[in-house]
């Protein structure tokens, strides 16, 4: 399996979370994807590789182009307002809800902060575009590289921050550019006519639904904690069949917090059957691992040795197939479970 690792992630290196009143540590940390990067060279999973330069353009076919100038040009629009900012973070904090007009520009740097973003727990820093946008470049090479060849292939964006929270204009959920959704659009643009989006991090994947709520060419399916209770909130009920021409496109399956393997796996099971009715030619995967039991933010309980039957099912549907990297916050397991997972996929 061809592995994209990011080499700049550790550029995306936020100092502090807004959580309930108070900034506190960012959980997306860069130690995370080093774990993961230790686990897989002692385990000799996969082949490691860089991705080459961002395909801007299939970046400004996923997201709105002012969304993407902005994120570009957030840090020194930033430090222009006073040179001291350098050592803070960037964090919203005023929204267009409700009754607010979305259909002006304000000059306003807090004001466009806030238009581009929907919560206060994911800090913009000097290098987040670039490591972002490197993470990006790895989506997408990782969809040219399934898509080169004949057969079922696999290989892996291994970046952060992670994506699949990030929507066509706006940040959020510790997420800046949709890795899941651009991976998706990657393969569509190589040839496949149909691609589903599987996404089986704890919390549902919003950003990915919204991109593609009203395509019928994407197919998107989202296994996660139940929104009532769990974050993102507002978005992946079960009753979000998609819209228009994506009509029947969207799945949501969302489960109680406290929900173990066995019950996890009864909703993949649906999710994998609703994708092989779908009859895709490629497959995307938003793998998290933060369902996991010693997760610090999410409150599933899989077991480490469980996500090595998570990547032999998914193996089994037989589809080129792209793994991006989403959650997982038991900094010290993401490793063991993310290759776990591979090791499961690759039999
Ligand atoms: C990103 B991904 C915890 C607050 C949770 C946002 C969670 C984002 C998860 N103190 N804030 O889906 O793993
Ligand atoms: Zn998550």
């Amino acid at each position: 399996m061809h592995i994209f690792h990011n080499p700049v992630h550790g550029k995306h290196d936020g100092r502090q979370e807004m959580f309930r009143g108070r900034l506190v540590p960012c959980h997306e940390t860069p130690a995370r994807l080093e774990y993961v990067l230790d686990a897989l060279r002692q385990r000799g999973i996969g082949t490691l590789q860089a991705p080459a330069a961002p395909d801007l353009d299939l970046i400004r076919r996923v997201h709105s182009p002012r969304y993407v100038d902005f994120l570009q040009g957030a840090w020194a629009d930033w430090i222009a307002l006073d040179p001291a900012n350098a050592e803070l973070d960037i964090l919203p904090s005023v929204w267009p809800v409700r009754g607010f007009r979305h259909d002006i520009s304000p000059s306003n740097f807090a004001a466009r902060v806030g238009l581009f973003s929907f919560d206060s727990g994911s800090p913009l820093t000097a290098g987040t575009w670039e490591a972002a946008a490197a993470g990006a470049a790895c989506a997408i090479d990782a969809a040219r590289a399934v898509s080169s060849g004949h057969g079922p292939r696999a290989a892996m964006a291994l970046t952060r921050p992670p994506g699949h929270h990030a929507g066509a204009d706006f940040f959020g959920g510790y997420c800046f550019l949709n890795n899941a959704a651009l991976a998706a659009q990657a393969l569509r643009e190589a040839g496949a006519e149909r691609v589903a989006v599987l996404d089986i991090d704890y919390h549902h994947g919003n950003g990915t639904q919204s991109i593609f709520y009203e395509r019928g060419d994407v197919l998107t399916v989202s296994v996660h904690g139940d929104p009532t209770t769990e974050y993102p909130f507002f978005l992946g009920y079960a009753d979000e069949p998609g819209q228009g021409a994506g009509l029947g496109a969207n799945l949501n399956l969302p489960l109680a917090a406290g929900t173990d393997f066995a019950g996890w796996t009864e909703a993949l099971e649906q999710g994998l059957a609703a994708i092989g009715r779908f009859k895709p030619d490629a497959l995307v995967i938003a793998l998290g691992v933060d369902t996991y039991e010693g997760d610090p933010i999410s409150k599933f309980k899989l077991r480490s040795a469980d996500y090595l039957q998570v990547g032999a099912r998914l193996a089994r549907l037989g589809l080129p197939t792209v793994f991006t990297m989403e959650g997982g916050y038991a900094v010290a397991e993401v490793g063991t479970n993310v290759a776990n997972v591979l090791e499961g996929y690759a039999g």
